[in-house]
């Protein structure tokens, strides 16, 4: 293979995904103004090759190049997404955008980044970012609703999450209460939530979605190695990012537009349960030190989880960890 193919292969190994010049030099012994000869003379020969100074090449199809343009021409929605902020890097969605609404941003706005460099989960955990490997999107809203209404707007977003997934993934995709998706018992998207309230209103909510797509199995490191999974390794289909995050933008916002206009949550809670793999189960529930057994009854519209303990006391809870011991059985 000569250099030029082996650049090639190096692209179509990684389609989708951005190769950076400098890699490329390293592994062929080139300098990275030759890579650079050798890319153009394949976009010459119509190998659709994106570059950017930053990232480096990265071999697409239209389907597959990932910006703001790509975005905005695919989303067919009227409020979410229409002011769109596009980075190649951030620290993280999640806190640009709550900068940006502090400074007046309206209803909409998304905050969409390739890379976080501290991408955030709950409780200060760390949500692994890698470029170009998924979807790290904040979106704003600014409902007129008491700020107790948080955690529904959350549940509205994992459905919707779970509606632009589910021909991706026609079965072995679930919601664990109260926001992980899971694909065969493995997290593919986690979702923060975050809040600016007077004492009875809401004045911005911050929706952090995190969604891994590209990922292979070896990008995962570290205990995710075991806890985690991508779109792609579940799926045959083309995937698009910039087409997903139209889709899951749309089933946000209907959703969203629904429960504002009356006043329910039911049409959402109705598609949460319909993916819930929690209902029904026997759980651990964790909060702070302690750890005790139950069976998840229902979810409630606000968004508790309804258990009964073995001694047959029904309780309700609000926040916390769970685990699922009869996942599957
Ligand atoms: C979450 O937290 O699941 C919410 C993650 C939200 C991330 C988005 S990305 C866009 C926006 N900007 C941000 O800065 N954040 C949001 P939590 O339930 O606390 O789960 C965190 C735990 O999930 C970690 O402690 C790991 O165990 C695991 N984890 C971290 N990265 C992961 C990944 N890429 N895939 C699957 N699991 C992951």
């Amino acid at each position: 293979m000569n250099t030029k193919d082996r650049i090639l292969k190096m692209l179509t190994d990684k389609k989708g995904r951005f190769v950076s010049g400098e890699q490329i030099s390293e592994e062929l012994g080139i300098s990275r103004t030759a890579v650079w000869k050798h890319i153009l003379k394949l976009k010459e020969e119509g190998h659709s090759i994106q570059s950017t100074n930053r990232l480096g090449y990265q071999l697409v199809n239209s389907g597959d190049i990932y910006d703001r343009s790509s975005v905005l021409s695919k989303l067919n929605t009227k409020i979410l997404g229409r002011n769109l902020f596009f980075f190649d890097e951030i620290d993280s969605t999640n806190d640009e955008l709550k900068k940006m609404a502090a400074d007046g941003a309206p209803d909409g706005t998304v905050v969409i980044a390739r890379y976080q460099s501290a991408g955030r989960g709950r409780r200060g955990r760390t949500w692994q970012s890698d470029a170009d490997a998924g979807i790290y999107m904040s979106v704003l809203l600014r409902p007129e609703l008491a700020p107790d209404a948080v955690q529904s707007i959350t549940l509205a977003a994992s459905s919707a999450v779970c509606r632009a997934l589910e021909k991706y993934v026609p079965d072995r995709m679930g919601i664990k209460w109260p926001n992980d998706i899971l694909i065969n018992n493995r997290k593919v998207c986690g979702i923060l939530t975050e809040m600016t309230a007077e004492p009875d209103k809401v004045q911005a909510i911050i929706l952090g979605i995190g969604l891994n797509v590209l990922q292979k199995e070896d990008d995962f490191s570290g205990e995710l190695k075991e806890t985690a999974t991508s779109l792609c390794l579940n799926t045959d289909r083309e995937i698009s990012r910039s087409l997903l995050v139209a889709e899951i933008l749309h089933e946000l916002e209907d959703l969203y537009l629904n429960f504002i206009e009356k006043g329910s949550g039911a049409k959402f809670m109705d598609i949460w349960r319909s993916f819930s793999i929690t209902i029904g189960r026997d759980i651990i529930i964790y909060q702070g030190d302690n750890k005790w057994q139950a069976k998840a009854l229902d979810i409630l519209d606000d968004g508790r989880l309804l258990v009964e303990t073995p001694d047959g006391m029904r309780h309700t809870i609000l926040s916390g960890e769970i685990s699922i011991r009869s996942y599957g059985g």
